[in-house]
């Protein structure tokens, strides 16, 4: 009997600890759709640091990928968007995604065309602050394709 009580208490303590477990904040989705005037549906983001984050991406144009194809990149804080995206413009064999600031990338989804989309899923910062996101296809960024995520 008293191993019984043992293991009751034992179990009614877990299940305490994933209660308090829950309380952490929950996953949030933004699904984020992306047009042929270059512009992205979602363009602010907020969550709480180390909040888990699924971002999904849709390209809702018509346009040919070559043309107009749209990815999202988000940036670590103090990275200058437009720097990045300048730098993407040569980066074409690298799908856009320049290796060379592989270092400066949160997370991101590759270029999609047409009707595709794309997903991906990670971790807020733990740093409050502002983090910039940008399509890095060339001349999308200039052209108003970015946003903000907002971590506090
Ligand atoms: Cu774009």
């Amino acid at each position: 009997m008293k191993l019984k009580h043992i293991l009751l208490s034992s179990l009614f303590t877990l299940a305490m600890a994933g209660g308090l477990k829950a309380e952490s904040p929950a996953v949030k989705t933004v699904v984020i759709s992306a047009y042929d005037t270059m512009k992205f549906s979602v363009e602010k983001i907020e969550a709480h640091p180390g909040q888990k984050l699924v971002i999904e991406l849709k390209n809702e144009g018509n346009i040919p990928k070559e043309a107009m194809g749209h990815n999202w990149i988000l940036l670590k804080a103090g990275v200058d968007a437009q720097a990045y995206s300048n730098a993407a413009i040569a980066a074409k064999a690298e799908n856009y995604q320049p290796k060379s600031m592989a270092d400066k990338v949160l997370a991101s989804i590759p270029i999609l065309g047409p009707k595709e989309s794309g997903k991906t899923s990670f971790a807020a910062p733990s740093a409050p602050g502002s983090y910039a996101y940008v399509c890095s296809f060339p001349a999308h960024c200039q052209a108003g394709m970015r946003g903000v995520l907002i971590v506090k």
